[in-house]
């Protein structure tokens, strides 16, 4: 931007008392010498036209983008005007969590991959930024850039950079105070003043970042979590893991019920969940949940029966308590997918919570171009807040990157898609690491299959992978 053009537009930004100097309370509660608001631009359509126009060429001409989005909502305008004036088209974010289960996340017409530039007023630590930045790329989108029309200083491009995000600023805080002065709309001793305000701030420790904010808040230990919940089998999951310092599920896909009966027993030790699909088992018979259960109780662990249902409530009641299976007799956790809406909750719940059992809402997959993520996975967990006596977590693969994250940390995450080495299988499974999928992804169980019962002696890689897994729980909590 031409340095004409960017006084003028600082001074409009003066005279129109969108910049203040005196001595203001900030949210934050520290004492600021300059006070910035934003939000009085959308009065001055002409100054808004200007800004629309030199934001973009405040840009690296090599920045490329297919799409913008405005930080809501004193952004909101000024995306829309940058829209218009350079034909790019915008999505936009809704703020309101509440608003995910019934409306979209991100409005608007895009394609995943897309690239979107975010638009914001003002940067102090970047933090709106990343909390637009974390929905869209939920949403599938690429969000490489951000373009902004002041920034503060304060620490906003360290912690934006740091994810992946490239700053752009039209007009720095110190600049805007020295033209300011040099124009005589402050005097030398207000620019000192304010020099020294942003000096002082950014010595302060850089303002954490959303990233951090989320880990800290959700990393409560497990017992302090146990507290939160509601559901008596929720609760008893998170004391056992704290109890036996475990946060390792075996997934026991074997072929026959005596060797999962068998498994059970040598992997009982390590685990505080066996996941089951009892629909594989050519032998099974009235008495597995019984003998199961003994097995489970003996060594305290939890059962799960990863029976995914997926039908309208009416169906799924029958499901849960009769066939062959009876698995409402001997389960203490099932799952569901969502797709069908809330009523598979409601039917299931009337069948479980008298029985004082848990239920896990697939809000992601595992597999390889599974339709699991964004709105869907934002309308998971809506549900899930609508029925938190009954449901008591989620599947998922990276609760961390979720819209509206932290998640309620009453809820568990159990993430499938875990072996020692980052990889697949010839059928779409995706692996990720227990340490990457606990500390970095911010989930709280590993669910391991194949890893363990196919290992040479499952019960020692069992150990192994409890070690693995408890030791990036500790180091996220600490
Ligand atoms: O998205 C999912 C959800 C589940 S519950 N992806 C999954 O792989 N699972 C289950 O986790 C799957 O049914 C299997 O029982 C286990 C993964 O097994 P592995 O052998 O690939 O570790």
């Amino acid at each position: 931007m031409a340095s004409a053009a960017m006084e003028s537009l600082i001074l409009k930004l003066h005279e129109i008392s969108a910049v203040k100097f005196g001595n203001f309370k900030l949210k934050s509660g520290i004492s600021s010498p300059i006070y910035i608001d934003l939000r009085l631009i959308v009065s001055y359509p002409s100054l808004l036209r200007l800004i629309s126009q030199t934001l973009i060429s405040s840009l690296p001409p090599s920045t490329s983008f297919d799409l913008v989005c405005g930080v809501p909502y004193t952004a909101l305008p000024i995306a829309t005007a940058l829209s218009l004036s350079n034909n790019i088209p915008m999505v936009m974010r809704r703020k309101e969590i509440k608003d995910y289960g019934t409306s979209k996340a991100i409005e608007g017409h895009f394609q995943p991959d897309q690239v979107c530039l975010v638009v914001e007023d003002l940067v102090t630590s970047g933090a709106s930024v990343l909390e637009t930045a974390a929905p869209l790329r939920a949403a599938g989108l690429k969000v490489q850039d951000a373009v902004v029309l002041i920034d503060r200083e304060q620490g906003g491009r360290e912690n934006l950079e740091e994810n992946g995000i490239r700053l752009h600023a039209m007009i720095k805080l110190t600049e805007m105070v020295r033209v300011l002065r040099e124009k005589g709309k402050v005097d030398e001793e207000m620019e000192g003043t304010v020099r020294r305000f942003l000096e002082e701030n950014r010595r302060v420790p850089v303002p954490v970042p959303k990233k951090e904010v989320r880990v800290r808040v959700r990393d409560l230990g497990f017992e302090e979590r146990a507290k939160l919940v509601k559901n008596p089998t929720g609760k008893r999951l998170f004391e056992l893991m704290a109890e036996k310092k475990t946060n390792l599920c075996v997934a026991a896909d074997v072929g026959t019920a005596a060797e999962l009966l068998d498994i059970a027993e040598k992997v009982g030790p390590e685990i505080c969940l066996l996941k089951t699909h009892v629909d594989i088992l050519p032998d099974f018979n009235p008495d597995f949940g019984s003998k199961l259960r003994s097995i489970a109780d003996r060594h305290n662990f939890l059962i799960f029966e990863d029976r995914k249902f997926a039908d309208i409530g009416n169906t799924v009641t029958m499901q849960y308590e009769g066939g062959i299976f009876h698995i409402l007799d001997w389960a203490d956790i099932i799952n569901a997918h969502i797709i069908s809406g809330p009523g598979i909750v409601d039917g299931l719940k009337l069948k479980g919570l008298p029985r004082g059992r848990g239920l896990l809402l697939l809000a992601e997959m595992s597999s390889a171009g599974n339709l699991a993520k964004g709105d869907y996975t934002v309308a998971a967990v809506k549900i899930a807040e609508d029925h938190s006596d009954f449901v008591i977590g989620f599947i998922s693969v990276n609760p961390a990157s979720w819209p509206g994250a932290p998640i309620n940390p009453a809820f568990i995450q159990a993430t499938p898609g875990v072996q020692k080495v980052v990889g697949g299988d010839a059928l779409g499974q995706q692996y990720n690491t227990p340490h990457s999928v606990i500390h970095d992804r911010g989930s709280d169980i590993i669910i391991v299959g194949r890893g363990i019962i196919k290992a040479a002696n499952p019960a020692e890689a069992a150990r192994e992978y409890r070690l693995q897994g408890w030791d990036a729980y500790l180091a996220k909590c600490s």
